[in-house]
Parts: structure tokens; sequence; C-alpha cells
């Protein structure tokens, strides 16, 4: 083979590499056309094997133009697979582009539940004149949930269609009263607490009746209280419940209170019951150890759901926990 052969088809094979580069539409491609010339096997090696039959002093001469072809075919490449990579960045960007004139994804913000926000309302009041927060167990035995709270064994409450009874002899209690039985039997007077929570009615379920609600409990046990002091927080508190609306209190009868009372109401010209309340029976303080002598009472509980029917105006209990958005989103 002539020294010129060689040139020749150096030559053409750098043009041909030339066009094949610029017609390469993907990084892979020019990839591959990178091993076909400059690979180890590649087409510009072939042409090299040749050189061994030259004489020495062509051997530089055929190098120098290699290495120019390979020179001018690397920097096609070079030139081309920046071109391409620039491409695929322009591609993506197109294909990522946001558009900032798109109406925004909606979330909408948590609230606390109607029923919370006003039991949260109601602590604050009472924490305001000076009670502690006290809570209990939601199963209880027949001795917290009644007898302490002198509640007869022929009381209708202590029946089987009125109390949720548990198979070991327990029952759901059916007012936070045993978290003041409980409280107290720890706890030498002055005491003045304030029990929230969930409490049982073994009832028929209704528009204004659920198994499940919700209840706060008042308890003020010291020297010298008296009926007056609890006309005046009962005052207080729904003053800063319902504003200064008319309330009245109607003689009632509870077994752990002694008088008892409940209290209305007038709301939109109706009297409306908002909750009872009494002084502590003397045969409830004696129970927990306390001296009937030394010591008066007075307490007071309403239902919450019952509370929030009337504030938020609210026909039937059963919405409240329908956890229906439409309902809750107006609170
Ligand atoms: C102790 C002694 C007495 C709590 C009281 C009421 C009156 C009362 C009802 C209102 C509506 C229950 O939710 S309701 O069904 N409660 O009328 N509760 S006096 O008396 C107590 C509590 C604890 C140791």
């Amino acid at each position: 083979m002539q020294i010129s052969d060689i040139e020749t088809q150096l030559k053409e094979l750098g043009q041909g590499a030339t066009e094949a580069i610029a017609i390469a539409e993907s990084l892979e491609k020019l990839e591959d056309l990178r091993i076909s010339y400059l690979g180890k096997k590649g087409q510009v090696s072939k042409i090299l094997g040749a050189m061994g039959k030259l004489s020495p002093e062509e051997r530089p001469k055929v190098g120098a133009i290699a290495n120019e072809v390979k020179q001018a075919i690397q920097t096609n490449l070079d030139e081309k697979r920046s071109n391409l990579q620039a491409a695929e960045i322009a591609a993506q960007l197109e294909a990522e582009t946001l558009d900032v004139s798109m109406p925004g994804v909606n979330r909408s913000q948590g609230k606390i539940h109607p029923l919370n926000g006003l039991i949260d309302r109601a602590l604050d009041i009472f924490v305001g004149l000076g009670y502690t927060i006290s809570t209990g167990p939601e199963m209880e035995s027949d001795y917290y949930n009644f007898e302490a709270l002198n509640t007869p064994p022929d009381h209708p409450a202590r029946d089987m269609q009125d109390t949720f009874y548990l198979p070991d002899g327990n029952l759901m209690r059916t007012h936070t009263s045993s978290v003041q039985i409980r409280y107290m039997e720890k706890q030498e007077p002055p005491i003045r607490i304030v029990a929230p929570g969930r409490v049982y009615r073994r009832d028929t379920v209704d528009a204004t009746h659920a198994a499940v609600f919700h209840q706060i409990e008042l308890l003020a046990v010291d020297e010298g209280l008296r009926f007056s002091d609890l006309k005046g927080t009962i005052k207080e508190f729904l003053r800063q419940m319902f504003g200064d609306l008319p309330i009245r209190f109607r003689a009632s009868y509870f077994p752990f209170t002694e008088p008892s009372a409940e209290v209305d109401l007038e709301w939109n010209g109706k009297w409306l019951e908002v909750l009872g309340c009494g002084m502590v029976d003397p045969n409830v303080l004696q129970v927990v150890g306390y001296d009937p002598e030394k010591y008066t009472g007075f307490a007071a509980g309403f239902g919450v759901e019952r509370f929030a029917m009337v504030l938020h105006q609210i026909d039937d209990i059963r919405r409240v926990y329908a956890s229906d958005l439409r309902f809750l989103q107006q609170f």
C-alpha cells in the first residue's frame, strides 16, 4: 500500500465522519460513532494498522495526518455532544415549564370542632374563676357512678334501660360526677374543680338525645359556701358564655344535691333549660370523709351538645357528629 493511499483513506474517513456526526440526532448515536471511528478497533486504528508496511521515513508523515484526522473527528464529536446536550436540556425545560398563571391547589385549613371550641371556652371561664380541670375514667364502678353519689339502688338511672353495663359488672359513666368523688377522696377542702368529659346514656337516640355526649361538671367545697355563691358563679358563667340574657332558677331534684335547681335562659323569647345545679348533699360529703357540719359545697352540670345547640341554633344533635364539612365549615 502506498502512502498516498493511506492519506486518501484517512482524509475520506475524516470527511465521512464529519458528515455522520453532523446528522447524528442523539447522544447514543454519537457515542456509537465515536466507538466506530476512534475506538480501539475503530476505523482509524484499522487504517493505521496498515502503517507497518510503510518505510520508517514515511511513518511519521502518515502519523501526523492520522493525528490531524483523529483530532478533527474528536473536535467534531465534542462540539456535537455539547449541542445535543444543550438541546436535551432545552427540551426538558420546555416540558417542565410551570404555568404560574394556573389556579393554585386550595388546601383548606383544619379548624377546632365546634364542640371542642365550646368545651375550651367553658373551661377557660371556669379556670378564670379559680377552678382546676380534673378528668377520670369513662368506665366506672357502680360505687363511683351511683352509690357514692347518694343514688339509691332503686333509682331509675340505675336501670338496665338507662345505663350501659359491662359484663364484668362495671358500667360506662352516666355523668362526670364520679371524677369529683375520686378527687375528693384524695384531696381535702377547699376544692374548686371542673370535670369535662364523655358520658354514656342508654337512651333512644333522636334529635335531642345521643348515646354518648359531653358534660362539664363543676364542684366547689369549702367552709361557709351558700346557695348565693352557687347562683353568683352560674350567673357569671352564663354571662360570659351567652352574654347578658335573663336567667331563672327553678326548683328541681337530683339525688346528689339538696336543694337542687335547674337554670333556664331566655333566648329569642323562649325559656331554654341549660343546666342543673344544687348544694352538695351532706351524704355525699360524708361518703368521702368530709365533715358535713364543717363544710358545704355546690355543684352544677350541663351537657355540652345542648349548649352548642342553643348557642348555634342547631336543630338536631346528630349533625354535631356527622362530620359533614358543609355543617362544620359554618363555625
Ligand atoms: C358531686 C356532687 C354533685 C353535679 C350536678 C347536675 C346538677 C345536672 C345534668 C345537666 C344536663 C346532667 O348533662 S346532663 O344530662 N346535670 O343537672 N349535675 S348537680 O352534681 C354533683 C357532682 C359531683 C360530688
